[in-house]
């Protein structure tokens, strides 16, 4: 894979979109930006707000604020959430009154973001709105928005009843088998301010190394911007969030098994289907330990690149995501 930054690939003024989610996406994010930003490009990146919930009358933006801390480089980087040197005083006390669930961790750093968020939110700022103030703080060097401003949940079906993602995968680690996943209502949720005007004037869209299910499916479930994707004009090129046949970090190949796909880099493939057929990609990015599955892929339309896929630091992370960019620029 030819190294964007010394082989002189145009990124002054490229507008690249990246679809992401939480721990997986916004590691992705950071290496990605360091490129873009580099080479004179510009980045935005669409948020999952599916795992958002209400806790203490609080409104908590998991894979927002993950995106927002990475990017400000103030992301515990062992837990791959939350505020880096975090204390939980709050929780504490919290308990004493009986309040809170001991399996949902709360930093006071990081209860300072939601209560900021909540306030703004009640003074009448739309969501959109509220994760713009929130970037304001920090340089990102990329824009955040969210998927939409209307609140859709990602539910999981249990035998037992039905409960809320946030529940199923911090309380009981995915333990529990779901019989399906749902968005109830993202039907008529609309795509938030500004996304569709940035897939339409985008000149890459990259799809992060995110869970498929839980991550990227509520982001193109909103009507209108998976269409906006397919109908644009800018290459598709994925990565994959499953390498040697299990997901990097997370629960993806629970969901995967779920919705009837694959868990390996080509079954991803498979379920986000070639921007040709009707689906998503244009180019999926596959680790060395999957390089058997590219003629798969191939055979879905969608063009495979071997490549390194670990963002075991920000070196290789930047590597990649110049690889992910330099699969979209060649695609043409
Ligand atoms: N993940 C956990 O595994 N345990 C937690 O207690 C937890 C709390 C938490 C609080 C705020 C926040 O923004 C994220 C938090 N996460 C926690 C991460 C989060 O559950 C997931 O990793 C994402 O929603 C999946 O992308």
């Amino acid at each position: 894979m030819r190294d964007l930054r010394n082989d002189g690939v145009p990124l002054h003024g490229l507008r690249v979109v990246l679809l992401a989610g939480g721990a997986g996406g916004s590691t992705f994010a950071v290496g990605l930006r360091d490129v873009v930003v580099a080479g004179g490009g510009s980045l935005t990146v669409v948020c999952n707000t599916a795992d958002d919930l209400w806790v203490h009358g609080l409104r908590i933006q998991p894979d927002v604020d993950s995106m927002l801390y990475g990017l400000a480089g103030v992301k515990d980087p062992v837990r791959g959430w939350g505020r880096a040197g975090d204390s939980d005083r709050v929780s504490q006390e919290l308990r004493e009154w009986n309040l809170g669930w001991d399996w949902f961790a709360l930093g006071d750093l990081d209860l300072g973001t939601h209560i900021a968020r909540s306030s703004w939110l009640r003074e009448g700022a739309g969501v959109g709105g509220v994760v713009h103030r929130l970037q304001e703080r920090w340089e990102l060097g990329a824009r955040l928005l969210p998927m939409t401003e209307s609140e859709v949940d990602t539910l999981v079906m249990l035998d037992e009843g039905t409960i809320h993602f946030q529940e199923w995968w911090t309380r009981h680690r995915a333990q529990r088998e779901p019989r399906a996943f749902a968005n109830p209502g993202i039907e008529s949720a609309r795509p938030a301010p500004g996304v569709l005007e940035a897939l339409a004037e985008a000149d890459v869209v990259v799809l992060a190394p995110s869970n498929p299910v839980v991550s990227i499916g509520p982001i193109v479930g909103v009507p209108g911007i998976a269409d906006a994707i397919r109908g644009g004009t800018a290459p598709v090129v994925g990565v994959s969030p499953i390498i040697g046949g299990s997901p990097v970090r997370g629960m993806a190949d629970v969901c995967l098994r779920v919705v009837g796909a694959e868990c390996s880099a080509a079954g991803v493939a498979q379920l986000y289907g070639a921007r040709d057929g009707g689906g998503l990609l244009d180019a999926w990015l596959l680790g060395e330990e999957d390089a058997a599955e590219a003629p798969r892929i191939e055979g879905l339309g969608i063009r495979p690149v071997v490549t390194p896929l670990w963002m075991s630091d920000v070196a290789l992370t930047r590597a990649l995501a110049a690889d992910a960019l330099a699969a979209a620029l060649t695609l043409g």
